[in-house]
């Protein structure tokens, strides 16, 4: 028989919250129980699942104390949902807090529950520096059964940073390859957005956080335009966003950079973009990029955290060093220009997501974890 199996991840827009998801998914559809326990409906969720659990865990206000106690309902709920669904594994995305909370569950509850932990980065790359917070962060990757990390850079960095014996073994992002594919509505999208024909269009996709780095995707692009006629599509939203906004004024580019927010269907983005910038100061993998090379989008990437392990630096796109803007515009301006090499870029790009993070590989994985555990 099938496991049982719980998974809690932030639920809200990030890719933490996607791989956990689609990962969620496609193990329901291999027969697995999957419950969600997490505090709002996983926004990837957005299809009936008759094997898919929804546990919501809701974390209230107590005059008592001076914030919620979001890990403490977390664990209460867990344990719960363990007992009562009979979960045979725990498997959570970030070591603070869903890893402890799923080892005090575990200690909570009369079952030999199994706690497998998936690490995604921040976790690890701005916490894991933190004094107060290396403790328990370590405590959480021992005590796991399994522990997870999303690329070779994360699992070694964390070794390292927190001194680790333990394995971590190194199970890549994935995507659906039934969404992201080359769709060719070009035209008719590019029209809407007053995109000519002969524009190239560059798509830069995050959060819009500090180690995006989304005034360096301004300038790269303010240099690759000097070179190639194009247009920027500025997806998603942050704090950073007014300063690139400002930046792309100051540069006299305002007019060649579109800021389209927080946008759903994001491969229909995707599927008009020639290239994509991703030039993060910390990333532990790029979701992003898997996804924009899944359409033939070839990424141009910084040489930092998992990034080079997604992009083959010369055959999927380019690498550049963290703030080199000038090598970023150029050599994609360089590439957009060449017909026959951004062919060759693309479809090696696709064969690499095919070969290498194929989803029916990734849930393998991981289900293999499962079995270990
Ligand atoms: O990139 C973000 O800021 C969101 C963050 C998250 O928690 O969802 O993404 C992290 O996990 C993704 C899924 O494993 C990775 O693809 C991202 O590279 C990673 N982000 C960072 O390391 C900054």
């Amino acid at each position: 028989m099938k496991q049982k199996i719980g998974i809690t991840c932030y639920p809200t827009v990030g890719g933490s919250g996607v791989v956990a998801t689609e990962l969620g998914k496609l193990l329901a559809e291999k027969g697995y129980e999957i419950h969600f326990i997490s505090t709002s409906l996983p926004f990837r969720l957005n299809k009936t699942y008759p094997n898919i659990f929804y546990h919501e865990v809701e974390v209230n206000q107590y005059e008592v104390f001076q914030y919620p106690p979001y890990s403490l309902t977390l664990a209460s709920k867990m344990a719960e949902v363990i007992e009562r669904e009979e979960l045979d594994i725990l498997h959570v995305h970030y070591a603070v807090p869903h890893a402890v909370c799923a080892l005090l569950a575990k200690d909570m509850v009369h079952r030999d529950v199994k706690v497998v932990t998936t690490l995604h980065g921040t976790d690890i790359t701005v916490l894991g520096h933190d004094p107060s917070l290396r403790g328990i962060i370590r405590y959480a990757i021992d005590r796991s059964d399994k522990v997870t990390a999303v690329s070779k850079a994360l699992a070694s960095q964390t070794k390292e940073m927190l001194h680790i014996s333990k394995p971590i073994e190194t199970i890549y992002n994935f995507i659906d390859e039934r969404v992201y594919r080359p769709h060719y509505l070009k035209s008719e999208l590019k029209e809407a957005y007053e995109i000519k024909e002969d524009e190239k269009v560059i798509i830069h996709i995050s959060n819009f956080r500090p180690v995006k780095r989304v005034i360096d995707v301004v300038e790269a692009f303010s240099v690759l335009q000097k070179n190639c006629n194009s247009k920027l599509l500025m997806i998603g939203d942050g704090p950073e966003r007014n300063k690139s906004l400002k930046r792309a004024e100051e540069l006299g580019i305002k007019d060649y950079v579109l800021f389209l927010g927080n946008q759903k269907n994001i491969v229909d983005y995707l599927n008009i973009a020639d290239l994509m910038f991703l030039l993060s100061e910390k990333e532990s993998f790029g979701l992003a990029a898997l996804e924009a090379m899944a359409c033939g989008v070839p990424v141009i990437g910084t040489n930092t955290g998992g990034i080079p392990e997604v992009i083959v630096d010369n055959q999927t796109g380019y690498i550049c060093s963290v703030g080199d803007v000038k090598a970023a515009g150029e050599s994609g301006a360089r590439l957009l220009k060449n017909k026959q090499l951004y062919e060759a870029f693309s479809y090696a790009s696709q064969q690499r997501v095919e070969k290498v993070f194929a989803s029916s590989l990734i849930v393998e994985y991981y289900e293999a974890v499962y079995n270990e555990a």
